[in-house]
């Protein structure tokens, strides 16, 4: 594999592009649900129109092939194929991921599928979702039909995306779907997360020949905003949780609580047995990164007694997420994987930035802060790989615009631009045409 050229991407997830929520006997996502509800989506919006890549992938398709981008990650919607989470298929559902693949493979575009990327059957949810511990054997069962369907065509599988994002956000805080808030829901939904994803590992294995398995994980490089002894244990809490809360138990080295007492009632949660099934035998780790965090003891925060001190108060540059432009960051997240004994390589699955953009008369879209972002995040990519770190791949977030979760399409990660008041067209965005370029010129 270390011989093997470089894998240069793009991703995508189901979710935030297909939009059709209802179409062809598709069952409702938790993110279909939450966006019904008031107040939870900064511009109102929903997963409608999304792209609107159900009916169009296939432009979307062209548009990679055009630019040659050998690698496209995208996800497959759990309620498209099992309208109910579990029961009866719904076989059109499974029909257009075929179209897709094979639209992927008759391009010459390798496809790597996110089983679950955040979009929870509603009817599960209403079971419990996450929390209930049944999801273990719902997600089996869902992952055992997708590979059994497409396990001859698709090789490359990643089990769950970012699920600290997805637990964090969702059962934590309450910001993401379902919307669920407080540590109980957490420490449920977090265990059975860990739990079905070595058995959504297991199960690719049983049914894909020669299958490359990874899962993906939001890593952002931690700093404490000073030298003090309460500011680094601050930061060494926030590094605990964002970063390695899902990351070790996956790679068989347990929940990391010795900081974090206050999510120890994990452990009363585990059935005999749950600590040798959290280790997952993955073949790659997918890093997602987009910036660092800065961090300062604050003892009025619950629980964790720190807080991030956000790049706009430190005068630092940000991108429209307010998240800090700080390309080191990706750097010592990749080392800080490989570093860790036996961690199987690194493919960044996620990198990229939302800025504003605008066509300009001669309809283009010049987006040169995306272009120098993503420049000097895949220097630092490479800086890595040549001091030794096994990193073999690099997929730029986005492939088009699209809905960004409770910001709704207001930010803007595409490659491509989507013109929502246009007919959803597509425009290349310079972005697009220059990584285009770079991967030609550095294929290797
Ligand atoms: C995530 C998801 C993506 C996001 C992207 C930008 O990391 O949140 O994988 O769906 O859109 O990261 O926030």
């Amino acid at each position: 594999m270390n011989q093997q050229k470089f894998i240069w991407g793009v991703s995508a997830s189901a979710a935030q592009t297909e939009g059709a929520s209802l179409a062809d006997g598709k069952g409702l996502s938790i993110w279909d649900a939450f966006t019904e509800k008031k107040r939870k989506i900064a511009d109102h919006s929903s997963t409608e129109p999304g792209t609107g890549f159900y009916h169009r992938y296939k432009d979307d398709l062209d548009i990679i092939k055009e630019l040659q981008i050998p690698n496209f990650r995208f996800s497959l919607s759990w309620p498209r194929v099992l309208p109910e989470g579990t029961g009866s298929i719904n076989n059109k559902g499974l029909d257009f991921y075929e179209r897709l693949v094979d639209g992927c493979l008759e391009r010459g575009i390798t496809p790597w599928v996110t089983l679950y990327h955040w979009d929870l059957p509603q009817a599960l949810e209403l079971k419990g979702g996450w929390t209930n511990r049944d999801v273990i054997g719902w997600f089996e069962n869902y992952v055992a039909i997708c590979t059994k369907r497409l396990g001859d065509r698709v090789t490359n599988w990643m089990v769950l995306n970012e699920p600290m994002a997805f637990c964090g956000a969702g059962y934590f805080l309450g910001m993401h779907a379902p919307g669920r808030t407080g540590r109980k829901s957490f420490v449920k939904a977090a265990l059975n997360t860990s739990l079905s994803l070595s058995t959504g590992a297991e199960v690719i294995r049983q049914h894909v020949a020669k299958a490359y398995i990874g899962s993906t994980f939001s890593m952002s490089h931690v700093e404490p905003i000073s030298n003090s002894e309460k500011d680094r244990l601050a930061a060494e809490k926030v590094d605990d949780l964002l970063n390695l809360f899902f990351l070790y138990p996956a790679l068989g080295k347990g929940y990391p609580l010795k900081r974090l007492k206050f999510l120890s009632s994990i452990l009363d949660e585990m059935k005999p047995g749950d600590e040798n099934r959290l280790k997952a035998e993955l073949d790659f780790i997918g890093l997602q990164n987009y910036t660092r965090e800065v961090v300062k003891h604050s003892w009025i925060t619950p629980f964790i007694k720190a807080s991030m001190v956000s790049a706009k108060k430190r005068n630092a540059p940000y991108t429209e997420m307010g998240w800090e432009v700080w390309p080191e960051s990706i750097y010592k997240s990749i080392v800080k994987v490989c570093s860790i004994p036996n961690s199987p390589p690194v493919i960044v699955t996620e990198n990229g930035a939302a800025f504003v953009d605008s066509i300009d008369e001669n309809g283009s879209v010049n987006d040169v802060k995306r272009l120098y972002y993503l420049r000097d995040h895949i220097d630092m990519v490479m800086k890595a790989k040549s001091d030794g770190n096994d990193v073999r791949g690099y997929f730029v977030w986005s492939l088009t615009d699209n809905f960004e979760w409770a910001e709704g399409y207001r930010p803007r990660f595409g490659l491509v631009h989507i013109d929502y008041e246009n007919n959803l067209r597509r425009t290349i965005k310079s972005s697009g045409r220059w990584y285009a370029n770079h991967i030609r010129e550095n294929g290797i």
